[in-house]
Order: C-alpha cells, then sequence, then structure tokens
C-alpha cells in the first residue's frame, strides 16, 4: 500500500500483500537487468508512453523528461538506430545469454517468485533522457526514422472538418500520418478535437496518463491558448515533480493527482472536459497527450454531442439520457474526490445530456463490496449487459473479441482471471446466458505486426508486454490472434485502441461495442477476492459502451467498407478486419524487453534493449 494516503480505501483488506504477484501490464522496464532497486514502499515504476523525444518549438526550458525506460530505449533506438546491416556488432551488445526475442523458447517452469523479484527491482520511472533526446527540431512529431527521415503530414491533414451530424455511433479513429488520404477520411486528429468547429473553449480538463505539456498546448488553437486547463493525472512524487515543471512556462495549466493508494495502480483514463461558449463537451479516448500517440498508431474515441446548458432554475437530475451517462460520469468524477473537480462536476450538472446514447464502464480503484461491486470494472459491464441485453438464439457460438495493447499476469491457469471471472463477464446477455464453448479471440500484434509497422520496431515501446509476464502465461498465447486492419488501412498502423465486443458468428452482426482505455488486466477490469465477496480495481480506466437498445436496435450490423470511417451510414465500424487472424504456429506475441535482431523493421532496425 501507497504511504502516501489512505483516502481511496473503501474497505480494508487483508489480501493486499498476497496480492503483489500481479504485475501490471507495462511495469516491467525493458532493461531487468541493469535496473536498480526500487523503493519497497513505492508503487512498481510507471511506463509512461513517451514518444522519441524531440521537442517542439517553442518547448518549455528547461526541456522535461517523459519516458519511461522502454520507450525512452525506443526513442534511442530511433536517434542512433541499430542497423541490420550492422547487426554482426550488435553480438558484444547482447546479453550473451539471451537468445533472440522472435525465437524465445519460453519457458513454463518459472514460479510467481520471479515476479516479485522482478517488481522489486524494476527501476523508477520517467528517467531523464539523455541531453541529446531534448535537441529541438520543430513542429513535426517524431520520426521513427530519425531526424534526417521524415514522413509529413499532408497539407491537409491538420484541416479540420466537422464529421458528419447523423453520426449516430460518433465513434472515430485518429488520423494516422504516412496512409492513403481516403483512410483518414472521418479520422481526427488532436487538432481537430479542440478545433473552434467544435465549440469556442472557455476551460478544459485533460485527464491522462501521459503528458507532454509544451505539445499539449500548441495542439489548442492560438485563440483558445490561454484559456484554463486542468490536467487530471496519477504521477506522484519525482515524476509529479517533473509533470509540475513541465507546466512552468504555463500559468494557465492546473493539476489534480488522483489518488492512488492501491499498489501498481495507475490512472489510465483517457478523457476531455471541453466547456464552450455554446456548451459542453466530453471526449473519451484512447490516446495518451503526446506526439506519438496521435501519429502512427490505432487510436480510439467518442465523441459527446454538443450538450446545451439547461434553463437556469433546473433540477440537478435534469438532462439526464436514457442510458443514465450523467449520472454514471458525476459519480465517476465524485469517484475521485478531488476539491479541483468541483466546479466541473457543478457545470455539467447544469447541462443537458440527454442525447447520450452510450453507456459509461468506468473503472476506479478500491476494495468494493456488497452493491457497490458492480459500480466498476468488469462487474460494472456484465451488470449493463445483464440488464441492457437479451439472450441470442445460437449465443453459445457468437465470439467474445477482445483487443488490446498491454496485458497483465493472470495466473497460472485460465480458471484464475481469465476463463472464470472476466469470460463470465463478456458472455453475459441477458439474465439468462448459455456460456459454454463461446469462444474468445484476443487481438494482440505478433513480432512481425511489430517489424513491418509504420514505426517499426519502435512501436514496441506501447505494447508493454513483458517477458517476465509472458513466460509465466504461456497458455493465454493459444487465444492470440493477428493485429489486421486492411479494411481501415490501419494494418501497419499499431493498436493503442482497446476494443472488446460480442460478434455473430459469421461477424456481420455485434452484440455489443465497447472502446476503453482498459488493457487485458486484473488491475484495469478488477479481480474478485475472498470467496467473490470483493472485488478490487487498482487503477482509473475509462470507456464507453455501445449497447443495440440504446439505439432501437435488436443487434448492430457491422459495416462492410467502414468509410468514410465517421458516417454511420449503415452499421458500427469496427476498426480492424474480421474474422480474426490466429497466430500461425510461427507467431509470438509482441514482448517489448527483449532483442529482436534476426529480421530488420520497416525502417531497416533492429530492436536490442540493454
Ligand atoms: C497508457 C497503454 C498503457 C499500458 C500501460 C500503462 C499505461 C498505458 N501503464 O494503454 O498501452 O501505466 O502501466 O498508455 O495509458
Amino acid at each position: 500500500m501507497s504511504q502516501d494516503s489512505q483516502h481511496g480505501k473503501w474497505c480494508v483488506s487483508s489480501s493486499e500483500e498476497d496480492d503483489n504477484d500481479e504485475l501490471p501490464p507495462s511495469k516491467t522496464p525493458p532493461k531487468p537487468p541493469q535496473t536498480p532497486p526500487s523503493n519497497h514502499n513505492s508503487p512498481s515504476p510507471v511506463i509512461d508512453p513517451s514518444p522519441p523525444e524531440v521537442k517542439l518549438e517553442p518547448s518549455p526550458p528547461p526541456a522535461l523528461v517523459i519516458g519511461s525506460e522502454a520507450r525512452q530505449q525506443a526513442a534511442k533506438n530511433q536517434i542512433n538506430p541499430v542497423k541490420y546491416e550492422s547487426s554482426p556488432s550488435l553480438a558484444g551488445k547482447r546479453k550473451t545469454d539471451s537468445v533472440d526475442g522472435a525465437g524465445w523458447a519460453l519457458s513454463d517452469s518459472d514460479d510467481d517468485d520471479d515476479l516479485k523479484k522482478t517488481t522489486q527491482a524494476a527501476p523508477p520511472a520517467k528517467k531523464a533522457p539523455s541531453p541529446k533526446r531534448r535537441k529541438v527540431v520543430n513542429e513535426r512529431p517524431p520520426s521513427p526514422h530519425g531526424r534526417v527521415y521524415y514522413i509529413d503530414e499532408p497539407d491537409d491533414f491538420f484541416e479540420s472538418t466537422l464529421p458528419c451530424q447523423d453520426d449516430m455511433f460518433r465513434f472515430y479513429l485518429n488520423k494516422v500520418t504516412g496512409l492513403d488520404k481516403k483512410y483518414n477520411n472521418g479520422a481526427l486528429h488532436i487538432k481537430d478535437i479542440l478545433s473552434p468547429l467544435f465549440g469556442t473553449i472557455k476551460e478544459s480538463v485533460q485527464f491522462n496518463y501521459c503528458f507532454d505539456i509544451a505539445w499539449m498546448v500548441q495542439q489548442y488553437p492560438p485563440e483558445f491558448r490561454d484559456r484554463p486547463v486542468l490536467i487530471v493525472h496519477g504521477d506522484k512524487r519525482e515524476a509529479k515533480a517533473r509533470l509540475v515543471q513541465q507546466a512552468q512556462p504555463f500559468p494557465h495549466i492546473r493539476f489534480c493527482q488522483a489518488k492512488l493508494d492501491i499498489a501498481f495502480g495507475t490512472h489510465h483514463t483517457k478523457m476531455m472536459l471541453l466547456w464552450y461558449e455554446e456548451g459542453f463537451r466530453v471526449i473519451i479516448l484512447t490516446s495518451n497527450m503526446i506526439r506519438a500517440d496521435w501519429y502512427q498508431k490505432t487510436q480510439g474515441m467518442w465523441m459527446s454531442p454538443l450538450f446545451p446548458k439547461l434553463p437556469k432554475g433546473s433540477s440537478d437530475t435534469c438532462g439526464e439520457s436514457p442510458t443514465f451517462f450523467k449520472r454514471d460520469l458525476l459519480e465517476y468524477l465524485a469517484s475521485y474526490r478531488a476539491p479541483e473537480l468541483e466546479d466541473w462536476i457543478q457545470r455539467i450538472k447544469e447541462h443537458d445530456l440527454s442525447e447520450t446514447r452510450v453507456y459509461l464502464v468506468g473503472s476506479t480503484p478500491g476494495r468494493y463490496v456488497g452493491s457497490d461491486m458492480d459500480r466498476w470494472g468488469h462487474l460494472r459491464l456484465r451488470k449493463l449487459l445483464y440488464e441492457h441485453t437479451s439472450s441470442i438464439p445460437g449465443e453459445n457460438q457468437w465470439p467474445v473479441v477482445g483487443q488490446f495493447s498491454s496485458i497483465g499476469s493472470m495466473g497460472v491457469d485460465q480458471t484464475k482471471w481469465l476463463a472464470g471471472e472476466f469470460q463470465r463477464t463478456l458472455t453475459t446477455l441477458g439474465a439468462s446466458s448459455l456460456r459454454p464453448n463461446t469462444p474468445i479471440h484476443l487481438l494482440y500484434p505478433s513480432v512481425e505486426d511489430v517489424r513491418t509497422s509504420l514505426e517499426g520496431y519502435p512501436a514496441g515501446g506501447s505494447l508493454p508486454y513483458s517477458i517476465q509476464t509472458a513466460q509465466k502465461q504461456l497458455w493465454l498465447h493459444s487465444y492470440f490472434h493477428r493485429w489486421q486492419a486492411d479494411a481501415t488501412g490501419r494494418t501497419h498502423a499499431m493498436p493503442h485502441i482497446k476494443t472488446y465486443m460480442r460478434a455473430s458468428p459469421d461477424f456481420t452482426e455485434l452484440a455489443w461495442f465497447l472502446v476503453t482505455s482498459s488493457n487485458l488486466s486484473k488491475a484495469a477490469w478488477g479481480a474478485l477476492e475472498k470467496n467473490n465477496t470483493q472485488v478490487m480495481v487498482r487503477s482509473y480506466e475509462l470507456g464507453v459502451l455501445y449497447l443495440p437498445s440504446a439505439f432501437n436496435m435488436k443487434t448492430f450490423t457491422i459495416r462492410k467498407n467502414p468509410f468514410p470511417f465517421s458516417s454511420s451510414s449503415s452499421g458500427f465500424p469496427v476498426p480492424f478486419d474480421l474474422p480474426p487472424t490466429p497466430y500461425a504456429p510461427k507467431d509470438q506475441p509482441w514482448i517489448w524487453n527483449v532483442p529482436y535482431s534476426q529480421a530488420p523493421d520497416t525502417h531497416g532496425n533492429v530492436w536490442v534493449p540493454s
């Protein structure tokens, strides 16, 4: 338990100490051999999904550090890429006992003690990068090719156009640099989201995990650039000090530190609250506030309609949606118990959110019992599926599809969490669910997917599945399917989006669809404890659930050709190809902290975490 505070302890658990065998997805650094032991009382360091650090102009001097070990390693590899041709010299760089990742013979024999050792050996997160990484270049995203090789955004990349107004799903992808223009049609860059076309920003809140504040400020239109911004984050101690330091040149920026009192919890929630002259808007998304997350990765978002202000004197419960989105958003915000959010809670109460057609599915750290158990995480999803979907003939043939960018520790076999409580949630359809044999397809990039991606191996810096976690759950990998998204043009834009859905056996229909910040982890989704009388959630997460009943439908049709992506002319725009392709025997899941030097990536480089 963190010593910072006892807030957020919803009930006292005896289980914390014996629960430390869970490593959240991404806590493991890429350089285990070099890592000093961390303070035992500190949560394990968090990864910081920073891009290669090439600072924007103007940048707050002194430039600050954003970047975990691995993502810094990714950055280093980009600035000083290790060329495939030069690989003979790698022999000296590589750990003598390490085998190339492409051929990792994952051993089954490790026990949970190794995880504890790994956890304790984790280094502090967000260390300072070497000074040369702070070089100011210009106002472009970092190039994975190094400074001399850029793919420019096309001239019209930053031209904002309003997505069509009849878009009933309001589900969007990000624009990806380097794609054929048609694939960015209907997609949104952060500059689009903040553009005056969507409203005249008075104030905003940015909830996120990782921030490059100077870059973030540049994404606001010049005319709104000095309007107050509240940053809601989970950083503590040195990381918090660095974050605050980043904002020194920007007096309009204020902070709200989310309480994280349970070990290994992180503030993953990615949300924008935009208060306009014209009303109010909510964006729930998957991208960090850093350039690399908006460059060549696949990200998703839900953008609310413009919520008008309620007439003066309306009661607080006015403006509710059929999905109780207003109540649930207020409850999520209240869970921070943060004075900084009080004005925002009041503002939201004064707006009409009744047009919302999605359900909010959040996680907020705590140990919940009784009627609180289904407020957050997968039990919240289960309750919504129980109450607002109904059984389908032959539903046990309807596969569940889960797609994510990081993976936590799920125990020695599937019965421990995945095929037990989590699958029970994902297979819930109304009150009488027929569960046996429901296929479950998990989508996570293979080494080959990453190698051939637009970013190349450095894309793996945002896919922080560690060897220490992977080698203890080889059973999981038999569920894995490739990242393929030819229909959206995003096969080579690695996913940072996370989605979960239930599809018909022929993949033409959906029983429900969720876009969220939650990766495949117990920390994000929660895990039952104490003979199923308590659920423990470590992290803050947020997503939106699409249920056909809220659209007066029985199921959603899956759109065959989702272009332009945003227009819902017919059916739901699933962002990747269906049916998913299983890993072939030669395929391996991407593991970020092992070397890959057998084959060069799209930029002729290899991956040698050192
Ligand atoms: C994030 C991710 C991710 C994974 C792990 C962590 C943060 C993120 N982490 O979404 O891929 O803090 O452990 O980008 O928020």
